[in-house]
Protein backbone atom coordinates (compact mmCIF):
# COMPACT_ATOMS: atom_id res chain seq x y z
CA UNK A 1 0.00 0.00 0.00
CA UNK A 2 1.06 3.73 -0.98
CA UNK A 3 -1.51 5.64 -0.87
CA UNK A 4 -5.31 5.43 -0.14
CA UNK A 5 -7.77 6.00 -3.11
CA UNK A 6 -9.38 9.42 -2.61
CA UNK A 7 -12.74 8.17 -2.43
CA UNK A 8 -11.94 6.62 0.66
CA UNK A 9 -10.00 9.18 2.03
CA UNK A 10 -13.64 11.34 1.41
CA UNK A 11 -15.84 8.48 3.44
CA UNK A 12 -18.20 10.82 5.38
CA UNK A 13 -18.35 8.76 8.75
CA UNK A 14 -22.04 8.43 10.51
CA UNK A 15 -21.73 9.14 14.50
CA UNK A 16 -23.68 5.77 15.01
CA UNK A 17 -21.37 4.14 12.29
CA UNK A 18 -19.58 1.02 13.92
CA UNK A 19 -16.02 0.44 12.64
CA UNK A 20 -14.03 -3.11 13.39
CA UNK A 21 -10.38 -2.52 12.44
CA UNK A 22 -7.96 -4.78 12.72
CA UNK A 23 -4.65 -6.21 10.94
CA UNK A 24 -5.59 -9.10 8.77
CA UNK A 25 -6.37 -12.17 9.96
CA UNK A 26 -6.83 -11.03 13.50
CA UNK A 27 -9.97 -12.26 14.44
CA UNK A 28 -11.98 -9.82 12.34
CA UNK A 29 -14.92 -12.12 10.83
CA UNK A 30 -15.16 -12.59 14.87
CA UNK A 31 -15.36 -9.28 16.06
CA UNK A 32 -17.87 -8.37 13.28
CA UNK A 33 -20.16 -11.28 14.19
CA UNK A 34 -19.93 -10.13 17.56
CA UNK A 35 -20.59 -6.41 17.20
CA UNK A 36 -23.54 -7.15 14.50
CA UNK A 37 -25.26 -9.17 16.83
CA UNK A 38 -24.66 -7.01 20.37
CA UNK A 39 -26.34 -4.25 17.57
CA UNK A 40 -28.97 -6.30 16.32
CA UNK A 41 -30.92 -7.66 19.68
CA UNK A 42 -28.80 -11.33 19.53
CA UNK A 43 -30.74 -12.00 16.29
CA UNK A 44 -28.99 -15.47 15.14
CA UNK A 45 -31.77 -16.31 13.00
CA UNK A 46 -31.03 -12.79 10.95
CA UNK A 47 -26.96 -13.41 11.00
CA UNK A 48 -27.89 -17.36 9.66
CA UNK A 49 -30.09 -15.98 7.09
CA UNK A 50 -27.57 -13.38 5.94
CA UNK A 51 -23.91 -13.38 4.93
CA UNK A 52 -21.87 -11.36 7.09
CA UNK A 53 -20.19 -9.55 3.77
CA UNK A 54 -23.82 -8.80 3.18
CA UNK A 55 -24.58 -6.99 6.39
CA UNK A 56 -20.77 -5.35 7.30
CA UNK A 57 -19.16 -3.13 4.79
CA UNK A 58 -15.46 -3.28 3.48
CA UNK A 59 -14.32 -0.23 3.34
CA UNK A 60 -11.04 -0.74 1.59
CA UNK A 61 -11.90 -1.49 -1.78
CA UNK A 62 -13.11 1.10 -4.04
CA UNK A 63 -14.21 -0.52 -7.04
CA UNK A 64 -15.02 -4.04 -4.65
CA UNK A 65 -15.25 -6.94 -6.98
CA UNK A 66 -15.62 -9.55 -4.62
CA UNK A 67 -19.36 -10.42 -2.58
CA UNK A 68 -20.52 -8.05 -0.70
CA UNK A 69 -20.79 -4.46 0.25
CA UNK A 70 -17.66 -2.27 -0.83
CA UNK A 71 -17.41 1.63 -0.40
CA UNK A 72 -20.20 2.63 -3.08
CA UNK A 73 -22.42 -0.14 -0.90
CA UNK A 74 -21.01 1.83 2.43
CA UNK A 75 -21.79 5.36 0.55
CA UNK A 76 -25.26 4.43 -0.18
CA UNK A 77 -25.94 2.70 3.03
CA UNK A 78 -29.79 3.90 3.80
CA UNK A 79 -29.78 6.54 6.68
CA UNK A 80 -32.17 5.21 9.22
CA UNK A 81 -29.90 2.07 9.69
CA UNK A 82 -26.93 1.41 11.96
CA UNK A 83 -23.65 1.00 9.24
CA UNK A 84 -21.32 -1.25 9.88
CA UNK A 85 -18.11 -1.37 8.62
CA UNK A 86 -14.42 -3.52 8.30
CA UNK A 87 -11.23 -2.12 7.48
CA UNK A 88 -7.97 -3.83 7.40
CA UNK A 89 -6.08 -0.16 6.63
CA UNK A 90 -3.11 0.84 8.78
CA UNK A 91 -4.72 3.69 10.42
CA UNK A 92 -2.64 6.69 8.59
CA UNK A 93 -4.34 5.02 5.07
CA UNK A 94 -8.07 5.32 7.18
CA UNK A 95 -11.24 7.84 5.59
CA UNK A 96 -9.88 11.74 7.00
CA UNK A 97 -12.35 11.25 9.43
CA UNK A 98 -11.61 8.16 11.23
CA UNK A 99 -7.64 8.92 11.35
CA UNK A 100 -7.24 11.41 14.59
CA UNK A 101 -10.01 11.59 16.37
CA UNK A 102 -12.78 8.81 14.89
CA UNK A 103 -15.95 9.53 14.61
CA UNK A 104 -18.69 6.47 15.33
CA UNK A 105 -17.50 3.74 17.65
CA UNK A 106 -14.36 1.75 16.74
CA UNK A 107 -13.32 -1.48 18.21
CA UNK A 108 -9.68 -2.91 17.03
CA UNK A 109 -8.10 -6.74 17.12
CA UNK A 110 -5.29 -7.66 17.26
CA UNK A 111 -3.75 -11.19 17.77
CA UNK A 112 0.21 -12.06 18.61
CA UNK A 113 2.24 -11.91 15.87
CA UNK A 114 3.29 -15.65 15.72
CA UNK A 115 0.03 -17.27 15.19
CA UNK A 116 -1.48 -13.68 12.76
CA UNK A 117 1.49 -14.00 10.65
CA UNK A 118 0.52 -18.21 10.58
CA UNK A 119 -3.02 -17.35 9.53
CA UNK A 120 -1.84 -14.80 6.83
CA UNK A 121 0.30 -17.04 5.66
CA UNK A 122 -2.57 -20.15 5.80
CA UNK A 123 -5.02 -17.39 4.20
CA UNK A 124 -2.91 -16.73 1.07
CA UNK A 125 -2.14 -20.03 0.06
CA UNK A 126 -5.37 -20.65 -0.57
CA UNK A 127 -6.61 -17.18 -1.70
CA UNK A 128 -6.30 -17.12 -5.25
CA UNK A 129 -6.68 -12.95 -5.22
CA UNK A 130 -3.01 -13.13 -3.74
CA UNK A 131 -0.11 -14.10 -5.57
CA UNK A 132 1.34 -17.58 -3.77
CA UNK A 133 3.23 -16.33 -0.69
CA UNK A 134 6.31 -18.80 -1.75
CA UNK A 135 7.74 -21.08 1.81
CA UNK A 136 6.92 -20.50 5.03
CA UNK A 137 10.55 -19.10 5.88
CA UNK A 138 10.56 -16.49 2.99
CA UNK A 139 7.17 -15.46 3.97
CA UNK A 140 8.06 -15.12 7.55
CA UNK A 141 11.07 -12.97 6.82
CA UNK A 142 8.29 -11.22 4.53
CA UNK A 143 6.13 -10.47 7.51
CA UNK A 144 9.29 -9.46 10.06
CA UNK A 145 10.05 -6.61 7.63
CA UNK A 146 6.65 -5.71 6.98
CA UNK A 147 7.27 -6.53 3.37
CA UNK A 148 3.30 -8.13 3.12
CA UNK A 149 0.31 -6.18 1.75
CA UNK A 150 -0.60 -4.37 5.19
CA UNK A 151 2.96 -3.42 5.56
CA UNK A 152 4.26 -4.08 9.02
CA UNK A 153 2.41 -5.87 11.63
CA UNK A 154 4.07 -4.00 14.45
CA UNK A 155 3.31 -0.48 13.07
CA UNK A 156 -0.20 -1.38 12.55
CA UNK A 157 -1.53 -2.67 16.06
CA UNK A 158 0.61 -0.09 17.49
CA UNK A 159 -1.35 3.02 15.60
CA UNK A 160 -4.50 1.53 16.84
CA UNK A 161 -3.57 0.59 20.31
CA UNK A 162 -2.32 4.66 20.09
CA UNK A 163 -5.71 5.82 18.86
CA UNK A 164 -7.28 3.54 21.82
CA UNK A 165 -5.34 5.55 24.21
CA UNK A 166 -5.87 8.67 23.23
CA UNK A 167 -10.11 8.42 22.81
CA UNK A 168 -11.55 5.38 25.04
CA UNK A 169 -14.47 6.62 24.59
CA UNK A 170 -15.12 5.74 21.19
CA UNK A 171 -12.37 3.26 20.49
CA UNK A 172 -12.17 0.05 22.08
CA UNK A 173 -9.24 -2.62 21.69
CA UNK A 174 -8.90 -6.52 22.34
CA UNK A 175 -7.00 -8.79 21.46
CA UNK A 176 -7.94 -12.24 20.15
CA UNK A 177 -6.42 -14.10 22.76
CA UNK A 178 -8.57 -12.39 25.42
CA UNK A 179 -11.34 -13.27 23.21
CA UNK A 180 -10.04 -17.22 23.30
CA UNK A 181 -10.03 -16.77 27.52
CA UNK A 182 -13.17 -15.34 28.10
CA UNK A 183 -15.74 -14.85 24.87
CA UNK A 184 -18.86 -14.24 27.31
CA UNK A 185 -16.95 -11.26 29.54
CA UNK A 186 -15.99 -9.64 26.09
CA UNK A 187 -19.66 -9.69 24.48
CA UNK A 188 -20.67 -8.43 27.62
CA UNK A 189 -17.95 -5.36 27.61
CA UNK A 190 -18.49 -5.06 23.93
CA UNK A 191 -22.26 -4.38 24.46
CA UNK A 192 -21.49 -1.53 26.89
CA UNK A 193 -18.80 -0.17 25.04
CA UNK A 194 -21.33 0.02 22.28
CA UNK A 195 -24.42 1.06 25.07
CA UNK A 196 -26.32 -2.15 23.70
CA UNK A 197 -28.47 -3.25 27.07
CA UNK A 198 -28.84 -6.93 26.36
CA UNK A 199 -29.82 -9.95 28.79
CA UNK A 200 -28.05 -12.46 29.95
CA UNK A 201 -29.45 -15.00 27.24
CA UNK A 202 -28.72 -12.64 24.79
CA UNK A 203 -25.26 -12.43 25.86
CA UNK A 204 -25.28 -16.47 26.29
CA UNK A 205 -26.85 -16.93 22.79
CA UNK A 206 -24.59 -14.27 20.73
CA UNK A 207 -21.02 -16.18 22.94
CA UNK A 208 -22.75 -20.06 21.56
CA UNK A 209 -23.29 -18.43 18.50
CA UNK A 210 -19.71 -16.71 17.71
CA UNK A 211 -17.78 -20.50 19.23
CA UNK A 212 -15.14 -21.63 16.92
CA UNK A 213 -17.57 -24.78 16.01
CA UNK A 214 -20.54 -22.64 15.53
CA UNK A 215 -18.61 -20.15 13.27
CA UNK A 216 -16.98 -22.55 11.23
CA UNK A 217 -20.41 -24.38 10.35
CA UNK A 218 -22.26 -21.24 9.58
CA UNK A 219 -22.45 -20.30 5.94
CA UNK A 220 -22.89 -17.02 6.72
CA UNK A 221 -19.91 -16.84 8.35
CA UNK A 222 -17.50 -19.36 7.33
CA UNK A 223 -17.15 -17.75 3.58
CA UNK A 224 -17.73 -20.91 2.62
CA UNK A 225 -19.55 -19.46 -0.60
CA UNK A 226 -15.60 -17.60 -1.60
CA UNK A 227 -14.65 -21.56 -1.66
CA UNK A 228 -17.85 -22.47 -3.96
CA UNK A 229 -16.92 -19.70 -6.21
CA UNK A 230 -13.33 -20.90 -6.94
CA UNK A 231 -11.56 -17.84 -5.04
CA UNK A 232 -10.88 -19.77 -1.87
CA UNK A 233 -9.55 -22.82 -2.13
CA UNK A 234 -10.64 -24.79 1.10
CA UNK A 235 -8.44 -27.56 0.18
CA UNK A 236 -5.59 -25.86 0.97
CA UNK A 237 -6.84 -24.39 4.20
CA UNK A 238 -10.27 -23.33 5.29
CA UNK A 239 -11.02 -19.50 5.94
CA UNK A 240 -11.76 -21.36 9.76
CA UNK A 241 -8.86 -22.88 9.73
CA UNK A 242 -7.94 -23.43 13.75
CA UNK A 243 -8.86 -20.53 15.73
CA UNK A 244 -6.62 -21.09 18.23
CA UNK A 245 -3.72 -19.73 20.14
CA UNK A 246 -0.39 -20.97 19.78
CA UNK A 247 -0.82 -22.46 16.49
CA UNK A 248 3.05 -20.85 15.47
CA UNK A 249 5.03 -23.57 17.23
CA UNK A 250 3.88 -25.81 14.72
CA UNK A 251 5.56 -23.59 12.46
CA UNK A 252 8.54 -22.11 13.51
CA UNK A 253 11.46 -23.64 13.91
CA UNK A 254 13.83 -23.06 17.09
CA UNK A 255 15.81 -20.33 15.32
CA UNK A 256 13.12 -18.48 13.87
CA UNK A 257 11.12 -18.18 17.34
CA UNK A 258 14.59 -17.04 18.70
CA UNK A 259 15.06 -14.53 15.95
CA UNK A 260 11.25 -13.31 16.30
CA UNK A 261 11.64 -13.33 19.93
CA UNK A 262 14.34 -10.88 19.40
CA UNK A 263 12.73 -8.93 16.69
CA UNK A 264 9.59 -8.46 18.97
CA UNK A 265 11.42 -7.43 22.40
CA UNK A 266 13.43 -4.48 20.44
CA UNK A 267 10.30 -3.89 18.94
CA UNK A 268 7.99 -3.89 21.54
CA UNK A 269 10.00 -2.09 24.53
CA UNK A 270 8.29 0.96 24.48
CA UNK A 271 5.02 -0.73 24.16
CA UNK A 272 2.52 -0.97 27.19
CA UNK A 273 0.19 -3.48 25.22
CA UNK A 274 1.52 -7.03 25.37
CA UNK A 275 0.54 -10.16 23.54
CA UNK A 276 -0.38 -13.57 24.73
CA UNK A 277 1.40 -16.17 22.50
CA UNK A 278 0.17 -19.34 25.01
CA UNK A 279 -3.33 -20.81 24.46
CA UNK A 280 -4.89 -20.22 28.40
CA UNK A 281 -4.95 -23.07 30.89
S1 LIG B 1 -9.74 -11.71 7.49
O1 LIG B 1 -9.62 -12.42 6.17
O2 LIG B 1 -8.61 -10.79 7.69
O3 LIG B 1 -11.01 -11.04 7.67
O4 LIG B 1 -9.57 -12.88 8.57
P1 LIG B 1 -9.95 -12.76 10.10
O5 LIG B 1 -11.39 -12.97 10.27
O6 LIG B 1 -9.35 -11.52 10.68
O7 LIG B 1 -9.13 -13.96 10.75
C1 LIG B 1 -9.39 -15.31 10.49
C2 LIG B 1 -8.82 -16.08 11.68
O8 LIG B 1 -9.72 -15.94 12.80
C3 LIG B 1 -10.14 -17.23 13.19
N1 LIG B 1 -11.52 -17.18 13.70
C4 LIG B 1 -11.87 -17.60 14.93
N2 LIG B 1 -11.13 -18.11 15.92
C5 LIG B 1 -11.79 -18.48 17.06
N3 LIG B 1 -13.14 -18.38 17.21
C6 LIG B 1 -13.91 -17.86 16.22
N4 LIG B 1 -15.22 -17.77 16.39
C7 LIG B 1 -13.27 -17.45 15.02
N5 LIG B 1 -13.72 -16.92 13.85
C8 LIG B 1 -12.63 -16.76 13.07
C9 LIG B 1 -10.02 -18.06 11.92
O9 LIG B 1 -10.08 -19.43 12.19
C10 LIG B 1 -8.68 -17.55 11.40
O10 LIG B 1 -7.59 -18.00 12.21
P2 LIG B 1 -6.74 -19.33 11.91
O11 LIG B 1 -5.63 -19.31 12.93
O12 LIG B 1 -6.22 -19.21 10.52
O13 LIG B 1 -7.67 -20.45 12.12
Amino acid sequence: MKETPEEILKLKIRSDDVIVATYSKAGTTWMQEIVWLVCNNANTKEAKNTRLVDRFGFVDLPQFSGAGIGLQGLENWPNDKRRFVKTHMPIEFLPNELQRAPKGKMICVARNPKDNCVSLYHFQLMNMMFPNPGPWDQFLVDFCEGSVQLGSWFDHVHGYWQLYQQHKDNVYFVTFEALKKDLKGEVTKIARFLEEELSEDQIDAITQHCSFSSMSKNKSTNYSDAADAGVFKFNVSKFMRKGEVGDWKNHFTINQNKAFDELYAERTKDWTLKFEFEAAE
